[in-house]
């Protein structure tokens, strides 16, 4: 392809993933799965990943990591995602992945990752002692995107700047090999505030399925009695609840369970404060824990059903990644033609 004939339009495609790092909690669900649900009613095509080779990027019991994958994909079929309607697969099923993951670490630069503020987060003080992987990681996730050429992708807050990289990389990969428009710009799909959901120990923290405590969180699979107990326990001030969202600042504890409510009654943080304003958090847990056990425990019902059957899963993940690779390979085909790689990515044949 030259300069001339750039006109190419992208097919509206979605990509998104989860990894296989644990537990899925409730703000897994709410910041991601619940929006990859509702974008099944709209006019793109979906795929929805379970980013196993990003998992990998710390270390992984692998008894553990095949149990997990399927997890996650219990927890997408169980939350609503039709495998008819989107494809769901995990990524070490499509070698593209790791194919462009490795051509983009030769196009982003050095100066862009240092910059990634979730390496930082992650490496912590041992940043020596990080994996590559962990340091690449952007750049396998600009290629799960792009290897699909993808034009939207829902993520949280926290995966914005991972995005903003992805653009980067496919404006330099189309500017380095004078083919504009080959891949598009990815736009993010953000989704509101009230999705990003902290832990129930410190408002200040996301709650996370890799936070070593448990009480931190809740897991999609934890039963009534675990989710009432965890939110009877959540760490509070000892205010009653405001009657205006403005008395939510400094509150973070209240604020994230009240955040927890309006995003699962569908409401807004004003609608649950109009309820329960004045009201202590003695009246205000229990609303709250009622209404996360009928809003999860049907799905954790369901999860727990299907990953007794682990064929079943597998072969859907399967069929969901043929059907990935039929996206994937003629681009990729194109992305070792523009480069000069004589039959790049076609093992011999
Ligand atoms: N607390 C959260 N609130 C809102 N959204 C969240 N997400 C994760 N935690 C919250 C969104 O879930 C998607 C999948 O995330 P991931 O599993 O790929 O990795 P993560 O963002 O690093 O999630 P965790 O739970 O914190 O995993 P670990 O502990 O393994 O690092 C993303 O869209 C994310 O925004």
């Amino acid at each position: 392809m030259s300069a001339e004939n750039s006109t190419r339009t992208h097919t509206p495609r979605v990509f998104s993933g989860v990894q296989p790092t644990g537990n899925l909690t409730l703000g897994n669900y709410l910041g991601a799965v619940r929006n990859f649900v509702a974008l099944q009613e709209q006019d793109f095509e979906r795929l929805y990943c379970v980013v196993d080779l990003h998992a990998i990027t710390v270390a992984q019991d692998p008894a553990a990591l095949r149990t997990a994958i399927r997890e996650v994909a219990a927890a997408f079929i169980a939350s609503g995602l039709d495998p008819a309607k989107s494809i769901l697969f995990n990524q070490g099923r499509v070698t593209a992945h790791a194919e462009l993951g490795w051509i983009f670490s030769c196009v982003a630069r050095m100066g862009w990752l240092n910059r990634m503020t979730q390496f930082k987060e992650k490496a912590g003080k041992n940043k020596e002692n990080a994996s590559v992987g962990l340091y690449a990681y952007p750049n396998l996730m600009a290629a799960d995107i792009l290897a699909y050429r993808a034009t939207h992708v829902p993520v949280g807050e926290d995966q914005k700047q991972h995005l903003e990289l992805a653009r980067d990389i496919a404006q330099k990969f189309n500017n380095d090999f004078n083919v504009p428009d080959f891949f598009p710009q990815p736009e993010p799909l953000i989704q509101a505030e009230s999705a990003r959901i902290m832990s129930l120990r410190d408002g200040t923290k996301k709650m996370s399925k890799s936070d070593p405590s448990d009480m931190s969180r809740i897991n999609m699979t934890d039963d009534a009695d675990t989710v009432a107990s965890k939110i009877r326990k959540a760490k509070t001030d000892p205010e009653p609840l405001p009657s205006e969202t403005d008395g939510l600042a400094e509150r973070p504890e209240a604020d994230n369970l009240v955040g927890i409510f309006a995003a699962l009654s569908g409401g807004s943080k004003q609608d649950v404060l109009s309820e329960y304003g004045g009201q202590g958090f003695g009246a205000f847990k229990p609303a709250l824990a009622e209404l996360t056990v009928s809003k999860m425990a049907p799905i954790g019902d369901e999860m727990r059903r299907l990953t007794q059957d682990p064929e079943h899963i597998d072969a859907i993940l399967t069929d969901g990644a043929r059907r990935a690779a039929v996206l994937a390979r003629p681009i990729m085909d194109e992305v070792y033609d523009v480069m000069g790689l004589i039959g790049g990515g076609r093992n011999g044949a």
